[in-house]
């Protein structure tokens, strides 16, 4: 008896030196008094925390965090929720942390002080804590990435088993949409990279191979996204130089084409390219294009655009698109009378081939009298780029409501927030329609200055991009890892809707003047 209860003396005596042992290791390991040893001699004793409420873009923004440690130094930080179970007494908070976003700990709190607003975010030290925190998740997420650029991936650490931070680290910063977290690169650098595999498979000399008429167009026009989106002079080339052999093909008037529809694709691609280049070629090959389809097109009895020259059926997909070219034209030619135009074709769409709704009908057959309801990506697209340009011509908010409930439908009941992953099969057409939904839906958001429509655009550019194949290409169907083989069976037009999705989902404003 004797016996155990000395033992239990020794042990009990022994115990806090243990405990003393440990946590002088501890305090000499990860903090030195200066400095938070985030990583110590290859081993980490923080974890990466965020709320236990916390949203997919915090928790994404956490993994790559630990990712990119991981990467760099080679060992893989604990992630944690800020939960504490307070039905355990004895529960420790850990004692290391770099807490992401709005967590529950007191260090969180007085990190941000008086709270974040707009833009800005903050990067912290906090007793033991780095705290990395901005006036939304979103922001959140950019002080993450610029954390990871700045202390991670840059050559801050000398050598990579150590990465240390001062305790007096206190910096604060306006977040930005340019950098993607999941891939470390801008938004821009991986429209360029999408765009350059593109080329480097479909693009021989100025054509590409397999493509007529409105697939060229189209094709077309995404260059002009990526010209637009830059001001790349390499990339006015290839526009320039893709028009010119588009018109050895075709030549310079297009009436003889018996789809309308197919017209008014070259004509926005031309008028749009009028519209960066000043250069007046390009305007008046558009506007007699659109002249010349418009008065053989327009059912004058009873409104709405024939899609053939058959005038068998009333197609959105020639009237969406020949509104946007009507309200270009009103915008060079200062010509109102094309702005009218654009809306008297807008108000037949919303009145025959719509649910009033912003579900957009793909079209209407005279003799059956059989209306199509199937809403497709690249009529959602048009329709809203043709009422955001009318309400930009002539004020009218009718116009901007129409485009409010369409962006509503595609993105929410469409898409479920989610990514565009539809339009694949048999049809050669239908692959290159997205791309037309992001041209328009883009313009849309810059316009109307909505930044959750930009944070939408970016998903699909991040999901188009991770699901890229070795070569760099990316089927139609976003959602899907693009099969390796896929560019011997299928042409450029379904490999092109990424590259439209790329170069319409960066960045318009400059995040330094929102640093005020
Ligand atoms: O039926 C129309 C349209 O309403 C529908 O949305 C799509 C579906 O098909 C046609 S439009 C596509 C045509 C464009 N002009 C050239 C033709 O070869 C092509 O079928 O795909």
């Amino acid at each position: 008896m004797k016996k155990i209860v000395s033992m239990l003396l020794i042990v009990g005596m022994l115990l806090p030196c243990i405990t003393l042992f440990v946590s002088c290791k501890d305090s000499g390991s990860a903090d030195d008094g200066k400095m938070l040893k985030i990583v110590n001699n290859g081993e980490s004793e923080f974890q990466i925390v965020r709320s236990a409420r916390a949203k997919e873009t915090i928790k994404n923004a956490s993994v790559a965090l630990r990712n990119a440690i991981r990467d760099k130094f080679g060992v893989s930080l604990e992630m944690n929720d800020d939960y504490i179970p307070r039905e355990k007494d004895d529960y420790v908070i850990p004692k290391y942390e770099i807490l992401i976003g709005n967590t529950e700990r007191e260090e969180t709190a007085t990190a941000i002080g008086e709270g974040l607003t707009g833009d800005r975010y903050v990067i912290k030290a906090v007793g033991n804590k780095i705290v990395i925190c901005g006036a939304d998740d979103k922001m959140t997420e950019s002080a993450v990435g610029y954390f990871i650029r700045t202390y991670i991936t840059s050559d801050y650490a000398t050598d990579a088993s150590n990465l240390a931070l001062d305790r007096t680290l206190s910096e604060e910063g306006v977040g930005d949409y340019l950098y993607c977290i999941e891939t470390g690169l801008t938004y821009e650098e991986m429209a360029r990279d999408v765009y350059s595999k593109f080329r480097k498979r479909f693009v021989r000399g100025n054509t590409i191979d397999g493509t007529w008429f409105w697939d060229a167009a189209e094709m077309l026009e995404t260059f002009v996204d990526a010209y637009e989106a830059t001001k790349d002079e390499t990339y006015l080339s290839y526009v320039k130089g893709y028009a010119s052999a588009f018109e050895q093909k075709n030549g310079r008037t297009w009436l003889n084409n018996e789809f309308n529809d197919d017209i008014m694709w070259i004509t926005i691609a031309y008028l749009r390219i009028y519209l960066l280049t000043g250069e007046k070629s390009y305007y008046n090959a558009a506007k007699a294009a659109f002249d010349g389809v418009y008065r053989r097109a327009w059912d004058t009895n009873e409104g709405g655009m024939f899609w053939k020259t058959d005038n068998a059926s009333k197609n959105s997909c020639v009237n969406c698109p020949a509104a946007i070219a009507a309200c270009y034209i009103a915008q060079i030619s200062k010509d109102d009378s094309y702005n009218e135009k654009a809306k008297a074709i807008i108000d037949w769409v919303v009145e025959h081939l719509s649910d009033q709704k912003g579900h957009i009908y793909d079209s209407y057959t005279l003799e059956s009298k059989a209306t199509n309801t199937w809403a497709s990506t690249y009529n959602q697209g048009t329709f809203i780029g043709a009422c955001t340009l009318i309400y930009q011509n002539t004020n009218d908010e009718k116009y901007i409501k129409y485009a409010d409930d369409a962006v509503k439908y595609t993105i929410e009941d469409m898409f479920r927030n989610g990514v565009v992953n539809v339009e694949d099969g048999n049809n050669h057409d239908l692959h290159g329609f997205k791309g037309i939904l992001t041209r328009w839906v883009y313009r849309y958001a810059v316009f109307k200055n909505d930044r959750s429509i930009l944070e939408w655009l970016q998903l699909n550019a991040m999901t188009a991009y991770s699901n890229r194949n070795s070569k760099g290409l990316i089927w139609t169907s976003w959602g899907n890892k693009t099969d390796e083989t896929k560019a011997n069976t299928e042409c450029a037009f379904g490999f092109s809707t990424a590259v439209a999705l790329m170069f319409n989902s960066l960045q318009w404003w400059d995040s330094t003047e929102s640093a005020e």
